[in-house]
């Protein structure tokens, strides 16, 4: 856990100290400043334009996650009705006083409830909003870890270099968009397939756009929610869905070397022979889904950690050596 524990740290401080933290990652600090003078209240972070997907606060982790907790999947247009507002809440007909539910542009049954977790009081005001936003967890491990460890037998050196972090977080930024399902031309990823999917009540044609006759037949795997183009209710907004476990042990090198015997070598007037193949990256065990769980700092922005914006994983590379030595 790595915090800002004074509140007189300026953007440049917080700048430095995410270096300084890039650079000892692994060990634990608490980071102290006396002299800076202006204090932000906050720093947001951004995925891609102005999407605010971390947080740097006085007394939270540095570029700490920050977004939507989801409660779960509305079930009726009665649940929508007995929850917290949504952004997308129908409008009331000033003609009839009825709501005026749009199954692409309001929020629908098979969308998400986010949490209303707080409000401009500071307190829950039965309204979802930007108040509701929250930490969602620190993109810094508990401690990160390497250990090379080289065995001896007779003439063959095996040599084993294992690295890994536990306890951060990451964002899988590139995950939230192959698997949005509000846009008909995106490839999507297979898990889709275990989305929310609303049925008929009664058969009747056009079911779908009457909001008393739908119900859910499928209930999607980990609250995801209907396949809907537009998105209205906002399912893909930065939220905990993304969020996840970024442990992972990772085998980064290996290598086996054998060092052909003097007697042997000498005969052909060599003095040192030795043999050697080794593979990068050959195994890492993690439970993060996307591609590489080894993500480090963001490309697009300054305050942002661990977000996974489809950066390009780490190859596995096979060598063979040959050292020779006269
Ligand atoms: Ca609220």
């Amino acid at each position: 856990m790595i915090a800002i524990i004074n509140p007189n740290a300026s953007v440049s401080m917080t700048e430095q100290l995410a270096r300084e933290c890039n650079a000892l990652s692994g060990l634990h600090h608490e980071l102290t400043f006396h002299r800076c003078a202006e204090a932000p209240a906050s720093i947001e972070g951004y995925g891609q334009w102005s999407d605010v997907v971390s947080m740097t606060k006085l007394g939270q982790s540095l570029y700490g996650f920050y977004g939507y907790k989801v409660d779960r999947v509305f079930t009726s247009k009665e649940d929508i009705v007995n929850s917290p507002r949504q952004e997308a809440y129908p409008a009331t007909d000033s003609g009839t006083g009825e709501l005026n539910w749009n199954r692409a542009t309001t929020t629908w049954v098979g969308d998400l409830k986010f949490q209303d977790i707080s409000g401009p009081n500071g307190k829950p005001d039965g309204v979802i909003d930007e108040n509701d936003r929250t930490f969602l967890g620190s993109p810094w491990p508990t401690f990160s870890f390497g250990w090379n460890n080289t065995l001896r037998v007779r003439n063959m050196e095996l040599t084993v270099f294992m690295t890994g972090n536990y306890g951060n977080k990451v964002l899988n930024y590139i995950g939230r968009s192959l698997s949005g399902m509000d846009n008909l031309w995106d490839n999507q990823l297979a898990e889709v397939t275990d989305r929310t999917i609303l049925g008929p009540i009664n058969e009747v044609e056009g079911w779908y756009n009457d909001i008393d006759n739908v119900q859910i037949v499928q209930m999607g795997k980990d609250n995801m929610p209907r396949a809907i183009a537009g998105d209205p209710n906002d399912n893909m907004r930065i939220s905990d869905r993304y969020i996840e476990d970024g442990s992972y042990l990772r085998f980064k090198n290996i290598s086996l070397a054998y060092n052909v015997p003097k007697r042997v070598t000498s005969r052909w007037g060599i003095d040192n022979l030795k043999l050697s193949a080794g593979v990068q990256n050959l195994y890492t065990i993690t439970k993060y889904s996307g591609f590489d769980p080894e993500i480090g700092a963001s490309q697009t922005s300054q305050n942002v950690y661990g977000l996974d914006n489809g950066r390009y994983p780490a190859p596995r590379i096979y060598t063979v050596g040959l050292n020779v030595s006269f």
